[in-house]
């Protein structure tokens, strides 16, 4: 007998049921029921919104999004925190980005913290010589091409100029050095630590090396994809076979140099539109590259993400080689994806990730044929909810303000629209768009819940009221959820899984979370609610 679910509305009442009376209201514009309209509208929800004082919130900080997240995947740029020991220890990548340097003897910085371990002393008296003398010593073990330093929360309230240090040693040594103005407060989540991170890229390293590299033909940059787990090895691969040049990947598996060259691409592919499209804009309007929407995570997404590419470029020998290869990929997967969706059919899912996975996630379980009853972001905005259509009419506040707007221009010398207004019709007559999102939203299903920056309480809630069979999220909730007698998928990195992206990573995933949502060991564990056996 199917048990009757209890409704998405029901579930949301009883989520803020227990707040006092403002957090609720404001918490219930964060919980959105699905329906997508004809036209693929779908309701408002509140997004990058601080989270109320005193909620137990899944969101890490500003300087998490900046050096964690972006710039800490490139091997040869040696990053320094410049802070408290706690913030660069805290923030050592260990074994979660993983890099390939063509030698073993190829610079690769990405297994040391580089911090400036700031102390009493340094908090009263200020850090910036502590800071420059960190950057002279890593600079003398090292010679490395860049050195950048990353401010934590404590750099902020002492009022340390570390963009100064960064110009005064960039003139002292002679390489690349500048600074990010990333304190951990200084936005509402990670996410202003991503558009932080992105300015600097742009003004730092994007547009030093001209040179056209390689073939010259089908040069592709690929932005937001950090190689969590191997992707990107699995995406640089498969653009191997299928004939694209990587020129850059913004940051997984990469260098400074690719940074450097990547204005010479002829197409951004934006895979994490949250971290990444503000770099993706920035080139647009400066070099006149333009940019799609991708998905390698699933099978289909891989599919439809490829040819989407090898459309843009318009050769049909291109064209042909991309059809092949998916070809030969997807009868592999299929025969797959029909063993394990035998057996996970019908199962029930949610997710709560960051700011794109809760979305490119939700493909995987459909391959699976599983159902995602509710889905939401830590820290998105809302175009990634509604799709970009809303930009607009996002309010800018003054936490948002607070995050410099680089004013961009096309460069005199170096802007080149790669595609004429006749291409453009020939690709949009096959619904070809350049520039869009649309969300996760749209493609959710109705009556499903859509939850912003979710808490603690309300992750129980969920639980509680629709058991779902696997719950994905991250390490800080892992473990609270299974104690509730339920499976957590991390999915910011992968356990011992991975990598899934791709092809071959379509059926890692379908391999875990089948062990996992048939396993009985869920059945045994007993929720502090029910009655032990
Ligand atoms: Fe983009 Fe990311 Fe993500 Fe993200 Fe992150 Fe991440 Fe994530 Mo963790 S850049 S938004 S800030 S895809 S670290 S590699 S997994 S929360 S969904």
């Amino acid at each position: 007998m199917i048990e009757q679910r209890p409704s998405a509305e029901e579930v949301r009442k009883e989520m803020v049921a227990a707040y006092p009376v403002k957090l609720g209201k404001k918490r219930a514009q964060q919980i959105a029921v699905n329906e997508v309209a004809p036209d693929g509208t779908v309701p408002e929800i509140l997004a990058n919104a601080r989270t109320a004082p005193g909620i137990i919130t899944q969101r890490g900080c500003t300087y998490a999004g900046c050096k964690g997240v972006v710039l800490g995947p490139t091997r040869d740029i040696v990053n320094i925190t410049h802070g408290p020991i706690g913030c660069g220890f805290y923030s050592w990548l260990t074994r979660r980005n993983m890099t390939l340097p063509p030698t073993p003897e190829s610079e690769n910085y990405m297994m040391y913290s580089f911090s400036t371990d700031l102390s009493e002393n340094e908090i009263v008296f200020g850090g910036e010589k502590k800071l420059a003398a960190a950057v002279r010593e890593a600079y003398e073990l090292f010679h490395p091409k860049a050195i950048s330093i990353f401010s934590t929360c404590p750099v902020g309230l002492i009022g340390d100029d570390v963009h100064a240090v960064a110009r005064r040693m960039k003139d002292e040594l002679g390489i690349n050095v500048f600074g990010f103005s990333c304190e951990g407060y200084k936005g509402v989540s990670q996410s202003a630590g991503h558009h932080i991170a992105n300015n600097q890229l742009f003004k730092h390293i994007v547009g030093l090396d001209d040179q056209v590299k390689g073939s010259g033909r089908f040069r592709v940059n690929l932005l937001g994809e950090y190689n969590i787990g191997g992707d990107a090895f699995e995406i640089e691969e498969l653009f191997r076979r299928c004939g694209f040049e990587l020129v850059a990947t913004f940051s997984g598996n990469s260098t400074y140099g690719q940074f450097a060259n990547s204005h010479t691409a002829d197409l951004n592919m934006v895979m994490c539109h949250r971290s990444i499209n503000y770099v993706a804009e920035m080139m647009e309007k400066k070099y006149g590259i333009p940019w799609i929407k991708v998905n390698f995570v699933s099978a289909s997404g891989t599919a439809k993400s490829l040819r989407k590419m090898a459309a843009y470029f318009e050769d049909k020998e291109l064209i042909e080689r991309t059809e092949a290869v998916i070809a030969e990929e997807m009868a592999r997967v299929e025969e797959q994806r029909r063993k394990y969706a035998a057996r996970t059919k019908g199962k029930t899912a949610v997710l709560f990730v960051g700011g794109s996975r809760a979305h490119h996630y939700q493909e995987l379980f459909k391959e699976l044929e599983m159902k995602v009853l509710a889905a939401g972001y830590e820290f998105a905005h809302r175009d990634d909810y509604e799709g970009r259509r809303v930009i607009p009419s996002i309010k800018v506040d003054a936490d948002s303000r607070n995050i410099e707007e680089l004013h961009i221009e096309a460069d005199p010398e170096k802007f080149n629209p790669r595609v004429d207004a006749t291409a453009e019709e020939r690709l949009a007559a096959q619904g070809y768009k350049f520039k869009d999102y649309e969300g996760m939203m749209p493609e959710m299903d109705p009556d499903t819940l859509v939850i912003d920056d979710i808490s603690s309480h309300e992750t129980e809630k969920l639980i509680e009221m629709w058991k779902p069979d696997v719950f994905c999220a991250g390490i800080k909730e892992k473990y609270v959820i299974q104690k509730m007698g339920v499976p957590c998928k991390q999915l910011h990195n992968y356990d011992m899984g991975g990598p899934y992206n791709a092809f071959r990573g379509a059926v890692n995933f379908y391999r875990d979370i089948d062990r996992m949502v048939n396993s009985p060991v869920w059945k045994l564990a007993h929720a502090p609610w029910e009655t032990p056996v």
